[in-house]
C-alpha cells in the first residue's frame, strides 16, 4: 500500500500544487493569517450583532469613555473595549411611522434604502453623542446618553429628535463626512432628496446656518472622505475645518470632458458669512489640488486622482501635523493604489501663495496676477486682520471687495505635492481594491517607522512598511502582515486605531473587529525568525519575540533590525538559531521507483527564497543544488518527482535564503524502494480498484474513498500534505497486515498507529522486505 498513498498525494500534488513559482515577488506579506488564525490566537474578536450584521454606516472610538459606538441599520451600538466584546448594548432606532412608506412610494429601495441608516455619532457633551441618520429618506438627528465615563448608558432622547437635513444625507451609502467643532455640526455632503446639491454646511449652534454658494459652482460633483478640525498656529481665532474631497471638474485646460481631482479645502471655524454679499454663506472657503502621482520618463506621470481615505497623524508636540492619504486611479485600463504623505505645512504654504484665476470658460487657468484686496480672502478674522481703525473683527465686517473676490477665487493656483514628490507606497496588480488607511508611528531600536494598515474590500487588513532609504531612491515595501479580519469577502469602510489599547477597530457593513497591532511570537520562536520579519513592534529579547518597547532596562538583550533584518548580525550566538542549524534530525522517507514522490518543505516566510541541496549516497564534497525539470518540480510546498529513479536516492537539504540569511528547513533522506522489491511485498495490488473485498475488512467502494482524501487535503489543509501521506501510508499498512476492520473513511490516527508509524519509519526497507 505504500505506493497508493504517495500516488495519490503526488497526484493531487501535481494538480494543486505545481502552479506557483517557488520564487515570491517582493510584495508578499511574510506572515498570512487566515480569519481563524486570528481568532484562535486571540489577535481578534468579532462583533456582528444578535442578527448577524449590523448594516454598519458610522463608528465612533471613544477613548475618553474606552467605549466604540456604532451607527447601524436602525440601530445604534454601544461596545466596552474589552477583550471579548462584554456587555454590548443597543437602542433601536427606525425611522418614524409612515416614513419608510413614504419612502417606497417615492421609488426608493425598500430593503436597501429606505430605513434610518445611522451615518453621525459625533461626541456632544461630556454625557451625550450627536447622531443623524438617513431616516428613510427623510433625514433625522437626536442626542443619545451615554453617560458619564464609567458607566455604560444608551438612551434616545426622543425630545431631541429633529429633522437632520444638511446633517446627513439622504442616502446610506453616499460618501459623506462630518466633524462636530465647537457645539456645531461640519457637513459636507449632497443635502437634497435627488442628492445634487452638493455643499459644506454648519449648524447647531446659536449661529444662523452656514452653507456653501450655489449660485457659484464651488464644488463640482463632490466625494467627501474626511472633515476635521486643524489649528493653524496657537491663535484660536485662526482655526479651521478642513474638508478632504474628490471632485469632477471640467478639463482644466479648457478642453472637452471632465477630469477627477482631488482636493483639500478649508473654511474659518469663525466664518458668519457676509453682510450683503454671501449672507449665511461660506466667505472664507479656499480649495486646492492634492496631487499624488509617480514622476515617469521625460515629466509623463501616472496620476491617482481619486481620494480613497485620510489619517492624520498628530504629533507629538512641536511638529506639523502629517496627512496620510490614499489615492486611487480613475483609468478604466489600470487599476491601481498610491499613498501619499503630506505635510500640514505644505498645505498652508500653497493656500498662502497665489489664486488661480481664469479669464473665461474656455481660458487657461493661471495664477492671479492682479492686487489682492485686503483682509486677504480666506485669511480668518482675526489679531492678523483688525487693525487700527480697521476691525475686521467679523467675516461681516469684511468689505464686498473682499467677499466678491472669495467667491470668484475659490481655486488655489498651486498644488499641494507630497513629501519626497512621489508616494510612499504605490500598490498595482492587487487581487483587492484598497479602501481604508491607519498610521502608526512606531519607535523602534534603529529609528522611528511609520506602520501603515491597508483595509481592503475583501475584509482583510495589510500591515506594510515604506522605507524610505535616502534620497530620492523608490522606498522599499516591506509588507509585514496580511490578516483576513472578516471571514467573508466585505469592503473594510472604517477603521480606527487606539494607541494606547495597540488595537485596530475595523468594520464592514457586517460588523466591527478588534485586531491587536502586533503578536510577535506569531513570527517564530527563533531569533532570526523574529529579526527577519522586521516587525518594528518586535524584538528577540533573548528567550522569544516579543513587543519591543523603547528605552526599557533589559535593552541590551533586544534584538532588532527593522532597516535591513540581517539576522547572522543580530542573532549571533543565539542558541535556539544554532540548533536549527546544526542539529536539525534527519527523516527517512520512502518513495517507490517510477512512481511520483513528494518532498515537503514550507517555509515560515512567504518571502524566503526556498533552495533544495542533495547528497547522493557516496558522494564527497558540497551538497548539489537540486536540478529542476520537467520530472522534478520545486513547488511552494516542496518537491515533487514525477517519476522516481532509483539514482534520485540521498539525502535532500531544504534551505530558505532571506535577506541573505540561510536557514535549513528540513532534512529528508529519500529511500527508493525498487519496483522488484514492491510487488513481494504488497501482492495484494497497488491501486485501490485493484484491492480485493475482504469480508474482514471494512472496504468502501474506492470512490468513495478517494473523496475522502481529497476533502482532507482540501485546499485549506495543503500544508497538512505529508501528514496525511504519512496517515494514508501507516493505516494502510496496518489495516492491510492484521486486518483490523478500519474504515477508509475514518483516518483517526491513534496512539498506537502512531507510534506503530514512527517504527515503520525507523526501518530499513531490508527489514521492511524481511516482515
Ligand atoms: C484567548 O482568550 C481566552 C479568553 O480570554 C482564553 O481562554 C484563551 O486561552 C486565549 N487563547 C490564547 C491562544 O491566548
Ligand atoms: C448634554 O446635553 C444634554 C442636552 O442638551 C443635556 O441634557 C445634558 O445635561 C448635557 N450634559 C452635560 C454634562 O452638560
Ligand atoms: C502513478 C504511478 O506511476 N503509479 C505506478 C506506481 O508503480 C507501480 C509499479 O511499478 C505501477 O504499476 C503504477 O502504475
Amino acid at each position: 500500500m505504500v505506493p497508493m498513498a504517495w500516488a495519490i498525494c503526488c497526484l493531487l500534488g501535481g494538480l494543486l500544487l505545481c502552479g506557483g513559482s517557488p520564487s515570491p515577488g517582493p510584495s508578499v506579506p511574510r506572515l498570512r493569517l487566515s480569519y481563524r488564525d486570528l481568532l484562535s490566537a486571540n489577535r481578534s474578536a468579532i462583533f456582528l450583532g444578535p442578527r448577524g450584521s449590523l448594516g454598519l454606516r458610522a463608528m465612533y472610538l471613544d477613548e475618553y469613555r474606552d467605549r466604540l459606538f456604532l451607527g447601524g441599520r436602525d440601530t445604534i451600538y454601544s461596545l466596552r473595549l474589552d477583550q471579548a466584546w462584554p456587555d454590548p448594548r443597543e437602542v433601536l432606532w427606525p425611522p418614524q411611522p409612515g416614513q419608510k412608506e413614504e419612502c417606497v412610494q417615492k421609488g426608493r429601495d425598500p430593503l436597501m434604502e429606505c430605513a434610518n441608516f445611522v451615518r453621525v455619532l459625533q461626541p456632544y457633551n461630556r454625557t451625550h453623542l450627536l447622531t443623524c441618520g438617513t431616516g428613510a429618506f427623510q433625514p433625522t438627528c437626536a442626542l443619545m446618553a451615554v453617560g458619564h465615563r464609567g458607566e455604560h448608558v444608551l438612551r434616545l432622547e426622543p425630545s431631541s429628535v429633529e429633522s437632520g437635513r444638511g446633517r446627513c444625507p439622504h442616502e446610506p451609502s453616499r460618501p459623506f463626512a462630518s466633524t462636530f467643532v465647537g457645539g456645531e455640526l461640519y457637513t459636507g455632503l449632497t443635502a437634497d432628496f435627488l442628492g445634487r446639491e452638493a455643499m459644506i454646511f454648519r449648524s447647531g449652534g446659536p449661529r444662523p446656518a452656514l452653507r456653501s454658494d450655489s449660485d457659484q459652482n464651488l464644488l463640482h460633483d463632490p466625494r467627501f472622505v474626511m472633515a476635521a478640525r486643524i489649528a493653524d498656529n496657537s491663535d484660536q481665532n485662526d482655526d479651521k475645518v478642513y474638508f478632504f474631497f474628490s471632485e469632477t471638474v471640467p478639463s482644466p485646460d479648457g478642453g472637452p470632458g471632465h477630469v477627477t481631482v482631488s482636493r483639500v479645502g478649508r473654511v474659518c471655524v469663525n466664518d458668519a458669512g457676509g453682510q450683503r454679499v454671501l449672507v449665511n454663506k461660506w466667505s472664507t472657503f479656499l480649495k486646492a489640488r492634492l496631487v499624488c502621482s509617480v514622476p515617469g520618463p521625460g515629466g509623463a506621470e501616472t496620476h491617482f486622482d481619486q481620494l480613497e481615505d485620510v489619517f492624520l497623524l498628530w504629533p507629538k508636540t512641536g511638529k506639523s501635523l502629517e496627512v496620510y492619504a490614499l489615492f486611487s486611479t480613475v483609468s478604466a485600463v489600470f487599476q491601481g493604489f498610491a499613498v501619499c504623505l503630506y505635510h500640514m505645512a505644505d498645505i498652508w504654504e500653497v493656500f498662502r501663495g497665489p489664486f488661480a484665476h481664469q479669464d473665461g470658460p474656455q481660458h487657461q487657468w493661471g495664477p492671479y496676477g492682479g492686487k489682492v484686496p485686503f483682509p486677504r480672502p480666506g485669511v480668518c478674522p482675526s489679531k492678523m486682520t483688525a487693525q487700527p481703525g480697521r476691525p475686521f473683527g467679523s467675516t461681516k465686517d469684511y468689505p464686498d471687495e473682499v467677499l466678491q473676490f472669495a467667491r470668484a477665487h475659490p481655486l488655489m493656483f498651486q498644488q499641494v505635492r507630497p513629501r519626497q514628490g512621489r508616494p510612499v507606497l504605490v500598490k498595482t496588480h492587487l487581487a483587492q481594491q484598497l479602501r481604508q488607511i491607519v498610521v502608526d508611528r512606531v519607535e523602534a531600536e534603529d529609528g522611528t517607522y511609520d506602520v501603515i494598515f491597508l483595509g481592503t474590500d475583501s475584509g482583510s487588513v495589510l500591515k506594510i512598511m515604506a522605507l524610505q532609504s535616502g534620497g530620492s531612491a523608490e522606498p522599499e515595501e516591506v509588507v509585514l502582515e496580511e490578516l483576513q479580519v472578516f471571514k467573508v469577502p466585505t469592503a473594510i469602510t472604517e477603521m480606527e486605531i487606539s494607541v494606547k489599547r495597540q488595537m485596530l477597530y475595523v468594520g464592514s457593513k457586517l460588523g466591527v473587529a478588534w485586531l491587536q497591532l502586533h503578536q510577535c511570537e506569531t513570527y517564530g520562536s527563533a531569533c532570526a525568525e523574529c529579526c527577519l520579519a522586521r516587525d518594528p513592534y518586535c524584538a528577540w529579547d533573548g528567550t522569544s519575540c516579543t513587543r519591543y518597547r523603547p528605552g526599557t532596562s533589559k535593552r541590551r538583550f533586544r534584538r532588532q533590525d527593522i532597516r535591513h533584518g540581517n539576522p547572522a548580525l543580530q542573532c549571533l550566538g543565539q542558541s535556539q538559531d544554532e540548533e536549527a542549524a546544526g542539529l536539525l534530525a534527519t527523516t527517512t522517507v520512502y518513495g517507490m521507483e517510477h512512481n511520483s514522490t513528494f518532498l515537503e518543505c514550507l517555509p515560515k516566510s512567504p518571502q524566503a527564497a526556498v533552495r533544495w541541496f542533495l547528497q547522493r549516497p557516496g558522494d564527497e564534497g558540497p551538497d548539489q543544488q537540486v536540478k529542476t525539470d520537467e520530472r522534478v518540480l520545486q513547488t511552494e510546498h516542496g518537491l515533487l518527482f514525477r517519476r522516481l529513479s532509483r539514482l534520485d536516492a540521498g539525502i535532500y537539504t531544504c534551505t530558505t535564503l532571506e535577506h541573505g540569511f540561510s536557514q535549513t528547513v528540513v532534512r529528508l533522506a529519500l529511500e527508493v524502494i525498487a519496483a522488484t522489491q514492491l510487488s513481494s511485498l504488497c501482492p495484494r495490488g497497488l491501486r485501490p480498484e485493484e484491492r480485493p473485498a475482504q469480508g474482514g475488512l471494512a472496504s468502501t467502494p474506492p470512490k468513495a474513498w478517494y473523496k475522502d482524501i481529497l476533502q482532507l487535503i482540501g485546499f485549506a489543509n495543503l500544508p497538512r500534505v505529508d501528514e496525511y501521506c504519512e496517515r494514508m501510508w501507516c493505516s494502510s499498512r496496518s489495516r492491510g497486515k492484521q486486518a483490523k476492520g478500519k474504515s477508509w473513511a475514518g483516518l483517526e490516527l491513534g496512539k498506537k498507529v502512531k507510534s506503530r508509524m514512527q517504527a515503520e519509519r525507523n526501518r530499513t526497507p531490508r527489514e521492511v522486505e524481511a516482515t
